[in-house]
């Protein structure tokens, strides 16, 4: 669409009813989001995170927008809170989280909202169903496509710690 941002967004869920969790995500960004492609559902073990946790189900999509990287945040936070998304502890285990990954060239670190997102280009369950859907998106931070990314994760897995 004219004007609009390509945008690339990562879904996870490790609570309740996964698949539902995501579909009410998926719903709530087609309201605001042009172009919408959705990758499919992927089952992942938990990343980095303490003690035992449910297995999550990913996802990921791109789409357009004209909303600016902050106010695009406040909207992909509310569909968290919408959905029931509580924050006990870090990396807790979830019902929805929508995380922004790439807004399109544009690189943001400011408190509360960095994009690209830090640590996407080391986490397969975010590169994996990206890569189905935009593997030619390009991190303005490395100057390298979603696709390079995931073929370079294969390589060279990420060591423990230094994500
Ligand atoms: N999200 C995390 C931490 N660990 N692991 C998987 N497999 N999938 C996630 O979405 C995930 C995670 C923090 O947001
Ligand atoms: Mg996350
Ligand atoms: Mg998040």
């Amino acid at each position: 669409m004219n004007n609009s941002t390509i945008v690339a967004i990562a879904l996870g869920s490790n609570l309740g009813d996964r698949d539902a969790h995501l579909d009410f995500a998926v719903s709530r960004l087609s309201q605001f989001l042009s172009d919408l492609t959705v990758s499919s559902r992927y089952d992942t073990a938990p990343v980095d995170v303490v003690g035992d946790q449910p297995t999550y189900l990913n996802a990921a999509l791109v789409g357009g927008t004209v909303l600016d990287p902050h106010a695009l945040l406040r909207e992909l936070q509310a569909i968290e809170l919408a959905d029931g998304r509580e924050r006990p502890y870090a990396n807790a285990p979830r019902t929805l989280d929508v995380d922004l990954i790439l807004y399109g060239q544009s690189i943001v670190d400011e408190l509360g909202l960095v994009v690209p997102h830090p640590r996407f280009r080391e986490r397969a369950f975010v590169l994996e169903p990206l890569a189905e859907v935009a593997p030619d998106l390009v991190d303005p931070v490395t100057g390298l496509t979603v696709r390079a990314l995931l073929a370079r994760l294969g390589q060279h897995p990420a060591v423990p710690g230094q994500s």
